[in-house]
């Protein structure tokens, strides 16, 4: 078994990202600049804002966080992003995910301008990218992609299993893993809540992606031998052995699950790493005209 250490890689990633910009900056081009918004007070979503950020100052792309108020009204947010639409020292930007319930996700999603959406979550990156046309990849996808390309991983013709099917992992992993790419060509089943026999299609799986968000639930007897197995679960609990009073959980049973896995991504430090360097990616594509010109 070889864990797949996404922290290494991802600081190896960054490294080559800094020099970018900074060849960018040399050659008199625009600094790449991105915005989040957060709404509310949401610890999780505070400290994936906070990695945000800090990865953006690390290879010097220029950033800021914009914080809103739990209570700010649908309208008042949609003006805001209206307002990032139009700013044009903004190349991208994001709005954190989840929102507070008084105010309809999918209407902020496709307010944004899809030549700035560099979560690639409007309909229009989500089609393009369906088609195989340019477009800003969902960053948690492009992530476990980049993590498969650069360990080397061999996809072509193997049976991959994604368990899960949101819009923001399952459903566009499955349709990368599906195009005629590099990694990719994979032959693509997707479980879910209503799968039957879930045991059967699993222990088929040569390359299993599980993005289900329910702690622990794949085990050992769950894997064939030798699986690529790739964990985008994060549950945080309680642990009286870390400083901070968390610790961090995937959606496979690790200890157990690597004894059989060839490759498998440990939480933390697996893939979650990869989705920020992703969303880096994309906000220089966008600082660049890369995808939209
Ligand atoms: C790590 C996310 C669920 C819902 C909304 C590094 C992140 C996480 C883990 C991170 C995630 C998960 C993000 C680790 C961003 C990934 O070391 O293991 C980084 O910041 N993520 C998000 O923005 O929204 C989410 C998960």
């Amino acid at each position: 078994m070889e864990p797949i250490d996404g922290k290494k890689l991802s600081s190896t990633i960054k490294e080559e990202i800094a020099r970018e910009v900074e060849e960018i900056k040399q050659a008199g081009g625009k600094v790449p600049h991105l915005v989040a918004v957060l709404v509310g007070h949401d610890p999780a979503s505070e400290t994936y804002v906070n990695n945000k950020e800090k990865a953006c100052n690390k290879v010097g792309i220029e950033s800021e966080v914009i914080r809103l108020e739990e209570s700010i009204s649908q309208e008042e947010l949609l003006n805001k992003v209206d307002e990032l639409n139009n700013d044009p020292k903004v190349d991208g930007f994001i709005v954190q995910l989840p929102l507070p319930d008084h105010i309809d996700e999918q209407k902020v999603i496709e307010a944004v301008d899809p030549k700035k959406d560099v979560d690639g979550f409007h309909p229009v990156n989500m089609g393009r990218m369906v088609l195989g046309l340019p477009a800003y990849l969902p960053a948690t996808p492009a992530g476990i992609l980049e993590m498969l390309k650069r360990y080397n991983i061999e996809t072509e013709g193997k049976d991959c299993v994604v368990l899960g099917r949101s819009n923001i992992v399952g459903k566009p992993v499955a349709n990368l893993m599906l195009q005629k790419t590099t990694p990719g060509n994979c032959t693509v089943t997707v479980c879910h809540s209503r799968t039957k026999n879930l045991e059967q299609v699993l222990a088929k799986a040569d390359i299993l992606i599980v993005a289900m968000g329910k702690m622990e639930f794949v085990t050992a007897d769950m894997v064939k031998e030798g699986a690529v197995v790739i964990d985008v679960g994060i549950h945080r609990i309680r642990s009286d052995k870390t400083k901070s009073g968390w610790k961090l959980k995937g959606d496979v049973k690790f200890d157990e699950v690597k004894g059989k896995a060839s490759y498998i991504t440990p939480v933390p430090g697996g893939v979650g790493p990869m989705t920020i360097v992703s969303l880096l990616k994309n906000t220089i594509a966008a600082s660049q005209g890369r995808i939209y010109g």
